[in-house]
């Protein structure tokens, strides 16, 4: 579809999704030192951006939407905007950025001067822009277009060819939920985008996590949210360095620069764990040894690059200040009936309690919440399904649910009207229960050995 062209290099950052000024959801309100990592978190993961665009000498940034949290943009989030930018256009790298559904243009005049090298596209139709070298030449043409409200359901990405047949890297910008049937946020599809002209790079925006579509000509690309603001938005954040080199595949990395990391994990113990040191606790003492074991490999060894993304990530100095962990204990163990005569409450407090003294590490560890979903142990399940084909029959179930869509849309309407299967990240009904993925494994899982307990509570499962 494109044409191999030889034309200069080109480096630049992409990023999206800043949200700058948009608050942490760490539940309590911290004091001192972690309460300040916490409140400037997404702006020095932006300031982080900038320079990093600075020390790779990069061309430009491209800024793929949703720069700010809130129409009404923050005059302080703005302030810290213009600064950064005003950093970047002072060595020489201009930025161009499109308004996303979250910081949609309007009629409204901007509420503070931006500086001049400070490109926003124009909510009223596509626009062209280009970059040109020292030298005068065209090195590379911008094409994007902004939201002008919350929502922009043309299909614009039609109109981003860009005429040219080469000498010329094009970079599309899209701020798009890539789903053929969305009508809020630029109903699109894979294919479409392949099926644009002479689009070297696409640079999406609005999936909040870091995602390369498509490598080589066109490379589709979302960078992600660079500062996650909840348990929905875990793992390292970051931006994009992208290299265009003539007559290769454009080479992506990826750059991490969340201060804080939220980090869901899960902690399996009892049953089947019996020959790792320590993973079969006796009782909450035990427990909480384990979990300050966990935590201190989490402090220790730092992921940098989100799990799964498989493009490089650029080596940079040890940049998470904290840590923010909601631990979920599962497993099978005798542990279970202990836990059970507790009361919820009083257990995760004083397991809390165990796991204080990271708050004083750096990076600090904060436990959010600690869960515990343990069961009673089971007889070995292959011994009861031999005995028992029900045991065959319930497992067969449940994979059945997990694996067909239709099955999980009628447990949906079994569950009741407080679960919701939402399609559209951006549009969820808060007063519903997300029914995503994990969670229903987690309730067919729950739903499988609860009717594995009550028969075997029964008497019984055919054991000679
Ligand atoms: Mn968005």
């Amino acid at each position: 579809m494109v044409e191999e062209i030889s034309m200069d290099e080109l480096k630049f950052i992409h990023a999206s999704d800043i949200h700058l000024g948009s608050v942490l959801h760490t539940g309590t309100t911290h004091k001192g030192d972690i309460g300040e990592i916490v409140k400037k978190a997404t702006y020095k993961a932006f300031s982080r951006i900038c320079n990093h665009a600075i020390e790779f000498e990069v061309d430009f940034v491209v800024l793929s939407g949703d720069i700010f949290d809130r129409e009404s943009k923050s005059v302080v989030a703005m302030k810290h905007f213009i600064g950064e930018c005003k950093r970047l256009n002072e060595k020489g790298i201009p930025v161009y950025l499109i308004a996303g559904n979250h910081d949609p243009l309007r009629e409204q005049v901007n509420i503070m001067d931006l500086p001049p090298d400070v490109f926003i596209f124009s909510g009223d139709e596509v626009e062209k822009e280009d970059f040109i070298s020292d030298d005068g030449r065209i090195l590379a043409r911008l094409i994007g277009q902004s939201y002008k409200s919350r929502a922009l359901s043309e299909k614009i990405h039609l109109q981003y060819n860009s005429g040219e047949k080469s000498g010329v890297w094009n970079i599309g910008l899209l701020h798009t939920q890539l789903e053929p049937g969305n009508k809020n946020y630029i109903p699109c599809s894979l294919q479409e985008l392949n099926e644009i002209n002479n689009i070297h790079y696409w640079a999406l925006g609005h999936i909040h996590q870091c995602k390369i579509l498509q490598q080589g000509l066109p490379t589709i690309a979302y960078p992600g949210i660079p500062q996650g603001r909840d348990f929905g938005e875990q793992g390292p954040g970051g931006c994009l360095l992208v290299n265009l080199v003539p007559e290769k595949s454009p080479a992506v990395k990826f750059v991490p620069v969340s201060p804080v990391i939220w980090k869901r994990i899960e902690v399996k113990i009892g049953e089947g764990n019996t020959g790792k040191e320590n993973e079969n606790p006796r009782n909450i003492t035990e427990l909480q040894e384990l979990l300050y074991k966990k935590a201190r490999d989490l402090v220790n060894d730092i992921q940098l690059k989100p799990q799964g993304l498989d493009i490089p990530a650029v080596k940079t100095e040890n940049v998470v200040e904290g840590l923010v962990i909601q631990w979920v204990i599962t497993g099978r163990s005798h542990i279970h009936n202990l836990l059970q005569e507790q009361d919820d409450e009083e257990i995760e407090e004083v397991l809390i309690e165990g796991l204080k003294s990271f708050h004083e590490s750096r990076p600090f560890l904060w436990t959010d919440s600690i869960i515990i979903r343990t069961g009673k142990p089971l007889p070995d399940m292959n011994i009861m399904k031999k005995h028992n084909p029900v045991f065959q029959e319930i497992e067969n179930i449940s994979f059945d649910i997990l694996g067909k869509e239709e099955l999980q849309k009628e447990l949906l309407e079994e569950l009741g009207q407080v679960w919701e299967l939402a399609e559209d990240h951006e549009n969820i009904n808060e007063t519903k229960i997300q029914l995503d993925k994990e969670t229903m494994k987690t309730i067919i899982d729950q739903a499988r050995h609860l009717v594995i307990e009550k028969i075997l509570e029964r008497g019984g499962w055919g054991e000679d």
